[in-house]
């Protein structure tokens, strides 16, 4: 660091830097068309929940607008969405998927 002391300083750092990579919540938007039976296959099929949490989730988004199914590195959540989003489309529902930095 250079101060007013003369010297031209190194910065040492006492504790090693162990970076993770920021993390992505991947997010359930509700709306009025898409059948709540689909949004639950959805849930256990990409999201790994048992039929129970998927209701559950599924209820959540229905009651409260938006919910996260799960939190992932950016190139899994990205994918998730992905899939989700041809899902929906291939049934020609309008459901949506986000991901958003945690
Ligand atoms: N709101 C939808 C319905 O009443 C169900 C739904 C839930 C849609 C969660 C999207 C997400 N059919």
């Amino acid at each position: 660091d250079q101060d007013d002391d003369g010297d031209v300083g190194v910065k040492v750092e006492t504790r090693p830097k162990t970076k993770r990579p920021p993390l992505y919540k991947v997010l359930i938007l509700n709306d009025d068309y898409t059948p709540m039976e689909f949004v639950v296959h959805v849930l256990e099929r990409y999201f790994g929940m048992t039929h129970a949490q998927a209701v559950e989730l599924m209820l959540t988004v229905h009651q409260k607008g938006v919910a996260v199914a799960g939190v992932f590195s950016h190139e899994i959540a990205e994918t998730k969405v992905a899939l989700v989003m041809d899902l929906a489309q291939r049934h020609q529902h309008p459901l949506q998927c986000t991901m958003e930095k945690e």
